[in-house]
């Protein structure tokens, strides 16, 4: 995992678009984004279980498993979103990017590969995205329902009350 503060400059998503400003995994903490380097799927299934998480899928997102719609894919991914539940993404193969947005509303880039596991909390502004190796094979863990839906940026989202709690707890 490497954290820091995305460059904002045109270009590929899938570029690193590394600022050069390092961020800590206590500054991810303090915006409720917590890290674990977690090497054995039992881990996860401790982890999961204390947290009351009772579901979870794989995903590969690559040009193979995904074909003429990865391109699409990969960009929907990249909109900004939040969902109104926790969730857990452990990366199993290849390399993800995670950008959240801080308390300055400043773009985080985090980089996930082999045995890298984040926690999102419900209500966070993010978005993903492959990096140049288009590869990237992760489980998706959720404490219920499999409840997908990205809910894309809006002004009417800050009356969500699951953003309004975030915003309360961490921003
Ligand atoms: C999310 O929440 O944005 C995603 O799950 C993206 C794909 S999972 C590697
Ligand atoms: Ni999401």
């Amino acid at each position: 995992m490497k954290a820091y503060l995305y460059d904002n400059l045109p270009g590929d998503q899938r570029l690193p678009h590394d600022s050069g400003v390092a961020l800590s995994p206590e500054s991810l903490a303090s915006i409720g984004v917590l890290y674990h380097r977690v090497p054995s799927v039992a881990e996860v299934d401790e982890l999961a279980s204390s947290r009351g998480y009772r579901n979870r899928d794989e995903i590969t997102v690559s040009p193979a498993a995904m074909g003429d719609i990865y391109e699409a894919k990969v960009r929907s991914f990249f909109d900004e979103h939040l969902h109104e539940d926790e969730e857990i993404r452990y990366v199993r193969d290849g390399v993800g990017y995670f950008d959240v947005r801080d308390k300055e509303d400043r773009w985080v880039r985090i980089r996930l590969e082999r045995d890298d596991l984040i926690i999102l909390p419900a209500g966070i502004y993010h978005r993903f995205t492959t990096d140049e190796g288009n590869y990237v094979q992760a489980m998706r863990l959720f404490k219920d329902e499999p409840k997908w839906t990205p809910l894309n940026r809006a002004e009417e989202l800050d009356a969500n009350p699951h953003r309004k709690e975030y915003v309360t707890q961490f921003l």
